[in-house]
């Protein structure tokens, strides 16, 4: 089997192409040519056209690999599974705020072995390789640790439904008092890979798909974090919590007296 090295530098020129395209064809305002789960959960044909660029790549060097899209959902079957989402943080993208990414993970036998997120518009470039650690080009990442849950500064985010928003918020309001502070990005594998470079102590939002968190969720495991759901389970679209041990403790604790798990 290839090695998860080989598979991150991989993706990692796969990623970067498809970053430069973005760039190089991203109007003033792209057009949105769908919307999804809500009107506000949009789509642009660059989205689709990066996740193209990115399967053409996978299949040119991989032919057989199974490839778990945002866009294009499932194809394919295999041990070796890319998941790719071509633009996380959409809404980013389109109003030219700096944190979208293109996320590509690899997948072997279900366990994610190689993670990239390209922060396109910072030039930013997060990779880890399971076992190999989490970098920054070729700057070795290592989250805040022993910081107690009154001094983190903590990233979350929001979903497209109404319901879902409204619980979110609630959420948010009983959790400020107990925090220093929370940032919203807007891309879950941005946060993620920010908790890695100990730009935020922590991320919890309910709601990312695998396609938002795979990739970023490696690059903050290699830097020490923890990545999990609620009560135990693992990471997943009902709650994905991401923090050093202790502080991912004492977040989830918070979080559980709050039932954050439901819409209204
Ligand atoms: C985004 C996530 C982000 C969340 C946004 C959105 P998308 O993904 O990365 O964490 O808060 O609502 O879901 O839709 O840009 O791929």
């Amino acid at each position: 089997m290839t090695a998860p090295a080989e598979f991150t530098r991989l993706a990692a020129e796969i990623a970067r192409e498809a970053g430069e395209m973005l760039l190089a064809k991203r109007p003033a305002r792209p057009e949105v040519v769908q919307t999804k789960s809500s009107p506000t959960d949009v789509v642009t044909a660059l989205d689709r056209a990066a996740e193209e660029l990115i399967r053409a790549r996978v299949r040119e060097v991989r032919p057989d690999d199974a490839i778990l899209g945002e866009e294009g959902g499932a194809t394919g079957e295999g041990a070796v599974r890319w998941i790719v989402d071509p633009i996380d943080g959409t809404v980013n993208f389109v109003y030219g705020l700096p944190d979208w990414a293109v996320s590509i993970a690899v997948e072997v036998d279900g366990e994610i072995v190689a993670g990239v997120v390209n922060v396109v518009p910072r030039g930013e470039v997060f990779s880890a390789s399971l076992g190999g650690g989490a970098w920054l080009g070729g700057e070795r990442l290592r989250c805040n640790t022993g910081v107690p849950l009154s001094g983190a500064l903590v990233a979350t985010g929001f979903g497209y439904q109404v319901g879902r928003r409204t619980v979110q918020g609630e959420v948010l309001a009983k959790v400020l008092p107990h925090v220093r502070d929370v940032r919203r990005a807007g891309s879950a594998a941005a946060d993620l890979c920010a908790v890695a470079a100990g730009r935020v102590d922590a991320y919890y939002e309910r709601g990312p798909q695998y396609w938002d968190y795979a990739a970023g969720g490696l690059v903050a495991t290699e830097a020490g974090a923890r990545l999990g759901g609620m009560r135990g389970r693992p990471v997943g679209p009902d709650m994905t919590l991401c923090a050093a041990p202790g502080l991912f403790e004492e977040l989830h604790d918070l979080l559980a007296g709050f039932d954050p798990e439901r819409d209204e």
